[in-house]
Formats: C-alpha cells, structure tokens, sequence
C-alpha cells in the first residue's frame, strides 16, 4: 500500500497544502500533483465525485505523487468504505458536532480491532493478490488518515470531547458552514467569525491534534492561519485559477466583462 505522504508531513509538525477539487478529471488531479500540492480532496459533498469516477482520480494521484483524500457528504461507514476501497488515503467527513459523531468516522475509517471497516482485496490491498491481508490491515489502518469537520457552533461548543476521540489525525474548520451557524449567512470574513476560528485553531493545536481550514484570504491570510498553527491548509485550485486569469485580464486590459 502506498504511504500517506501527507499524513507523515503533518505527523512531524509540518504544514500539508492541498486543493478541494470539483471538477472531476484526472488530468487536473495530475496538473495539482505536478503544481506541488501535497494533497488533493475529491469532493463528494458539495461536488460530484462518485465512486466510479474517484478511481480515476485516485491513479492520478498515485502516479503524481499527491495524496488523494475524499470528502465525503455522509458519515455512514457503508459510504465511507466505498470511497477508501477505491484508494483514497484518507476521508474528510462534513458536519462533525459531537463525540459520537466523532467516534464514528474514525471507526468506519478503520478496520477492526481498531474499527468496523469491511476488509476485501480492495484496490488499495492491490487486490489482496500481492501481499498478505494482515499486512494490508496494519498499513491502511497506519495510512488513511482521519479528517472530521468541525463546522457549527455546536461542534465548537463540543470541540473538548471531540478532541478526545483517539485516531483523528486533522480537525478542519469549515468557515462557511461556522459563518452559517454563527446567523451570518456564510460571511466569515466577519470578526465574530474570524474570532471563532482563531479560537478553535488554538484549541485544536493545544490539544495536540492538526487543525486545518481553508486558505482565506490569499497568501497573506494563509500565512496568519499558518502562523496560528494550522497544519492542513486548503486553497481551491479553480479559485486561484479564477484569481489569476481575472489579475491577467486586469493587467493586459484585455478580455470581456462576464455578466
Ligand atoms: C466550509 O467552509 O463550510 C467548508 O466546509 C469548506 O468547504
Ligand atoms: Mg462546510
């Protein structure tokens, strides 16, 4: 099984930077391997990625040495499962509020004795053809890593006991969502905001955990969120794409005015 070159970066205090993709093809996983992201996250929440088109986006990954992982939009070890058989190396799960909901990821994330992950000769066990199960078992448990979203109010209240939940490797801080639950309809460019995530990073680095968010407010807002311990840093590669053509455009006075 290939090694979770992230997950040993972030392990050893280092900060990971990876890309939500929601255009699905493999050729933009290949462009952000090549780019020099650490990681890439198929988007199976808020983008379309399916099982079937992951697979093709994942031997992108592997053959340009990014890590693949997958948001996925339910916390149901059925659904989890299928996403990691496919060779995803680690599962980010949206709308984490308690340690129940905690416990639950890191479970359906691991096989057993440490979880309840159905084992076959999956595509990460290449295909159970090439090496021993328990050996398999022992490096995917080590390798996938465990990514829970704390994203409301709720789960910043709770943040303490999922913080607790042995097997999380990075708690990612959903802005949008924190806005949205904060009765500010998304903004999280309020102080109110902004306050709250800064708040939850130092609790998450305090309890020794790897916090991670998205990259706002360009280089210089990713460097202060760096500088506040956040380990796993997440730009969007259509939006730095998006910020680049529309500077380019600016600068040569060119192009047209989209409506
Ligand atoms: C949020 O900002 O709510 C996220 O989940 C990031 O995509
Ligand atoms: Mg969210």
């Amino acid at each position: 099984m290939l090694k979770n070159e992230t997950k040993a970066k972030i392990k050893a205090g280092g900060v990971a930077v990876g890309t939500f993709l929601n255009v699905n093809h493999p050729r933009l996983v290949e462009l952000c391997g090549y780019t020099g992201y650490d990681f890439a996250i198929f988007d199976a929440e808020h983008g379309p990625a399916d099982y079937e088109v992951v697979e093709g986006l994942v031997r992108a990954a592997e053959l340009t040495g990014i890590t693949p992982l997958v948001r996925i939009a339910q916390n149901v070890p059925q659904v989890i499962l299928r996403y990691l058989d496919e060779g995803c190396l680690g599962a980010q799960i949206p709308m984490v509020n308690t340690r129940a909901d905690a416990e639950a990821v890191v479970k359906a994330c691991k096989y057993p004795p440490a979880g309840i992950r159905g084992l076959a000769g999956v595509r990460p066990a290449r295909y159970g053809v090439m090496e021993p199960m328990p050996q398999y078992v022992d490096q995917a448990n080590e390798e996938v890593m465990v990514i829970v979203q704390a994203e409301t109010m709720q789960a910043a209240n709770n943040l303490a006991e999922i913080l607790a939940v042995p097997g999380i490797d990075v708690i990612f801080i959903g802005p949008t969502d924190l806005a949205s639950s904060m009765g500010y309809k998304g903004d999280f460019n309020r102080p109110e905001v902004q306050d709250q995530l800064f708040k939850m990073i130092k609790q998450i680095r305090d309890a020794g955990v790897a916090p991670g968010t998205l990259a706002l407010g360009g280089v210089a807002g990713s460097k202060n969120l760096v500088d506040a311990g956040v380990q796993y840093l997440v730009p969007s590669a259509t939006g730095l794409m998006v910020a680049a053509g529309r500077q380019f455009l600016k600068d040569i006075g060119l192009g047209r005015k989209p409506e």
